[in-house]
């Protein structure tokens, strides 16, 4: 439980004789560190011992990579860095999907790895593995202390530069480092603000969208990272545009506002498509552009190939990767677009013009959309049809839309990999930022459980939901035992198709339907989570979804987790992407069959 009660949070000014334990501790505390998700271990043990004196409470969990994805969850929710540590050699290893997870979703963790002891490193003792060379390529920063009188500095950096960089910094300690005297300062944080970017670059951009006269704000991860909404909302006003969301960033721009039109990419908004498809200037603002949040969806080629396009990223290295742009600008997103605000008040405007034009378009795209989804209620495809046929559970379709309806106001809602996650795309509509948790590029299944639990540790006045499919849940339903432990209070919504289905599509799709290892047999979910501590509920009337959900939100009030088991159709949604695979091709006379 929480001892921050007892913890003294005043850091040690001046230098001062401690040990390095107490080194990273205080700087820990000096950076703002109130809570740390790991297993416990020798290696760092003496370190650990002083956590609740700091005032820093340690979540236990069940295994290393939920404690990589609770930090990250925890990180995304409150902009403040999330917290690791394990043991040295595997507790370590643990860690690696976790930590490239949260590289890609630019999460500012900090992943602590105790090392094998610095006399004995080499020679193949226990636990021992090279911990620099496995994180090189999914971390922003290593800081590896190399003597013990440099903890502080180097802890420091590593929270400094996860900060600095917007994504995982690993700071690795050989365990004997921990102990001994040092003489030690503990650095103040760094914080550098980016600023609004280059001053010419901001006067060509608002040169371009005064003459704009299809201009759409494409909004980002950036616009959430810099706390942009107001900028980007006065932005949208001003130029009447239009405003679509990056793929998965559903929660940076308010879904209740009359120019949000819904997310771009896979399984995204037609009304988003279709009026970026019209676009003569597309202000990507905060985003990457990221290559799978802009293939072709629904047999649409959306992406405005004529359109001039605005780029404004945190991250200059991102400026034109993936499309070619006119005007590149590095830059905070809310800076950016307050910038650009400053200058276009003052200038004529072309988007004045034709604003009741394009306004319709916005109205018209978004009510046919809403049509249309409301009455997609089941997939339409032929192994679709044949296998949802006679079949009592529930379309996934439609629980989504009653998931939706239900969605408690302020919701963190996380969500895996796999089909019925993809679908559930058209249904996750925000108003805030920091709630929508979707597992990022990196693409792992077992992501949206643990997130979760770290978002509620961080935020634990807000609804805390998780969508995962039964496959993914597989993956990492022992955190169940991290809930009831420390009391984390969440929902679970587990989607009972009894596939991987997302994978079985392309079985459907590109091989003739030869299923291999894609079917699940799975036990009763809901007994599962009862026997575990969790409350477990089963449902299978569409009429049932928002009862059962807004009952969950209440026990999280206790700190009662609750796995809501769905049982649903095997019917499948589009696949992820078409374009990744092609028929299969067999030379040899003893594979001929297989095409
Ligand atoms: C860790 C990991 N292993 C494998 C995959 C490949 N994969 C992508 S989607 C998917 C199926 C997901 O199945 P499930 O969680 O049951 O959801 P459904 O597709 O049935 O809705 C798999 C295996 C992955 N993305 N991540
Ligand atoms: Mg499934």
């Amino acid at each position: 439980m929480n001892d921050m009660a007892r913890g003294d949070r005043k850091v040690v000014s001046g230098k001062v004789k401690m040990t390095p334990s107490e080194a990273l501790v205080e700087t820990m505390v000096s950076q703002g560190v109130t809570d740390i998700f790991g297993i416990v271990g020798s290696a760092y043990m003496d370190a650990l011992d002083i956590f609740p004196a700091a005032g820093i409470r340690f979540i236990p969990v069940a295994h290393e990579q939920g404690a990589i994805h609770m930090a990250d969850g925890y990180s995304r929710v409150s902009g403040r860095h999330g917290v690791c540590i394990g043991q040295n050699g595997p507790g370590v290893t643990n860690f690696v999907t976790g930590v490239a997870a949260a590289y890609w979703a630019h999460s500012p963790v900090v992943v602590i790895t105790p090392e094998t002891g610095s006399v004995s490193i080499g020679l193949g003792g226990f636990q021992e593995t090279e911990q620099l060379p496995i994180f090189s390529r999914i971390t922003k920063y290593q800081g590896h202390v190399m003597n013990q009188k440099r903890m502080a500095e180097i802890t420091a950096r590593c929270f400094d530069r996860a900060m600095l960089d917007m994504g995982p910094t690993q700071l690795n300690i050989p365990r004997d480092f921990f102990y001994g005297d040092i003489e030690a300062e503990i650095p103040k944080p760094i914080r550098i603000g980016r600023g609004a970017g280059d001053a010419g670059a901001l006067d060509e951009a608002a040169k371009l969208l005064a003459a704009a006269k299809f201009p759409v704000i494409l909004s980002g991860g950036g616009v959430i990272m810099s706390e942009g909404m107001k900028e980007a909302i006065a932005l949208a006003e001003l130029l009447h545009a239009p405003v679509a969301s990056s793929y998965l960033h559903n929660d940076s721009f308010p879904a209740s506002h009359p120019l949000w039109v819904g997310p771009l990419g896979y399984q995204g908004s037609k009304a988003a498509m279709k009026l970026i498809s019209k676009a003569d200037v597309v202000i990507a603002l905060g985003t990457r552009l990221g290559p799978f949040g802009t293939l072709p969806q629904y047999g649409m080629e959306y992406w405005p190939k004529n359109a001039k396009i605005i780029q404004i990223d945190a991250d200059a290295h991102m400026l034109g990767l993936v499309k070619t742009i006119s005007v590149g600008i590095c830059g905070d997103a809310r800076e950016a677009a307050g910038a650009l605000v400053a200058r276009l008040v003052s200038m004529p405007m072309a988007s004045q013009q034709n604003k009741a034009e394009r306004d319709k378009a916005i109205k018209d795209e978004k009510a046919a959309w809403e049509k249309e989804l409301e009455a997609w209620t089941h997939e339409t495809d032929p192994y679709s049809v044949e296998i949802a046929k006679g079949v009592s559970a529930m379309h996934p379709r439609q629980m989504l839309r009653a998931l939706e309806r239900a969605m408690p106001k302020g919701a963190m809602v996380s969500t895996d990999i796999g089909n019925i996650c993809s679908v559930s795309n058209s249904y996750l509509r925000f108003d805030e930022p920091r709630s929508m948790l979707a597992a990022m590029s990196f693409g792992n299944c077992g992501y949206a459980f643990p997130v979760v639990c770290g978002a509620k540790v961080a935020r634990p006045d807000r609804p805390a939901i998780a969508y995962v499919g039964d496959g993914a849940w597989g993956i990492s339903f022992n955190e169940m035992l991290t809930c009831v432990r420390e009391r984390i209070g969440v929902t679970v919504v587990v989607f009972n198709n009894g596939q991987w289905g997302a994978e079985k599509k392309n079985h459907v799709d590109f091989y003739s339907r030869r299923y291999q290892g894609v079917e699940l047999e799975n036990p009763s979910w809901a007994a599962v989570a009862k026997s575990f501590g969790c409350e477990g509920v089963v449902v299978d009337k569409v009429g049932d979804v928002g009862a059962a959900l807004q009952e969950s939100v209440r026990r999280q009030a206790d700190g009662k987790t609750t796995i809501i088991e769905m049982m649903v159709t095997k019917e499948l949604g589009d696949p992820f992407r078409r374009d990744a695979l092609s028929k299969p091709v067999r030379h040899l006379e003893k594979y001929k069959q297989f095409t």
